[in-house]
């Protein structure tokens, strides 16, 4: 039932003390420092409960928003990618996990000007990539990584979510479970992109838990949202809930915490 691969590692980085600093677009309140520091050490304990070793990389002030590292890079299987954040601030942190991405991979390619790019905006769907045109993710950086992708044998489509409300990414609205099934929030079911999948959907006032990751077998899901957590464990996963409360705070979600491979 499961992807026949198995993930075995995750590349995260401990949020730095300078976190709240970083950039958002939800007026949900300061973040704790303490306490994201506290989820983010639950989280990293439920990637290795679903079998993953960690690279845990230190906080780096430079950069408040670099413990969302899922931004920086697109790691398939036969191929990784560097991106270009369309958010200037949040440029620098390339150069850094590439440094990191070079002890795993052999080849590392890279979306460049004029094209943008965020990780959250590209979702993983077994050999078939959605690529997301956002505020961040423009046309061009969705094209050349369509290209790169199909270049080694994936397949890829772009869809353009800068008309949906309340989603920074499009892995905000949207995750891959197993099986041609799909997470989708209200806004995007009807999307012609996403026809012959299994669409499942999520209950309009729960839409953040859209962003959940499937890993070997479990589903890691934001805590808060039982209707949803119990939807997916009807349909058989194994779900681990997290607070993300802190996060949330920073337009986070559970998926962009990780670069799992
Ligand atoms: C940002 O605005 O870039 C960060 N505060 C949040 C990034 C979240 N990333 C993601 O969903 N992949």
């Amino acid at each position: 039932m499961w992807r026949l691969e198995l993930f075995q590692r995750a590349i995260v980085r401990v949020p730095s003390e300078n976190f709240a600093a970083g950039l958002t677009t939800v007026s949900l309140g300061t973040p704790d420092y303490g306490r994201a520091l506290e989820q983010h050490e639950a989280y990293c304990a439920a990637l290795e409960q679903c079998g993953l070793r960690l690279t845990r990389l230190e906080a780096d002030q430079r950069y408040p928003d670099s413990t969302f590292v899922e931004d920086t890079a697109v790691l398939a299987k036969r191929c990784a990618v560097l991106t270009n954040p369309g958010a200037p601030s949040r440029a620098g942190e390339v150069e850094e996990i590439s440094k990191t991405l070079a002890g795993f991979c052999s080849e590392l390619h890279s979306i460049s000007e004029p094209g943008t790019l965020d990780g959250g905006d590209v979702c993983e769907a077994g050999n078939h990539f959605f690529i997301g045109i956002s505020e961040r993710t423009n046309e061009a950086g969705a094209q050349r990584l369509a290209e790169l992708l199909t270049s080694f044998d994936y397949t890829a489509s772009l869809v353009d979510i800068r008309d949906v409300d309340g989603i920074l990414h499009l892995k905000s609205g949207l995750a891959y479970l197993s099986d041609n099934r799909l997470v989708v929030i209200e806004a995007l079911h009807n999307r012609v992109e996403f026809r012959g999948y299994d669409l499942v959907r999520v209950n309009p006032g729960e839409e953040y838990a859209a962003n959940c990751v499937s890993i070997n077998g479990y589903v890691l899901v934001a805590a808060g949202h039982p209707a949803w957590e119990g939807k997916l464990r009807e349909l058989g996963y194994k779900t681990v809930a997290l607070d993300m409360s802190e996060f949330q705070k920073m337009d986070g979600g559970l998926s962009c915490l990780s670069l799992r491979f």
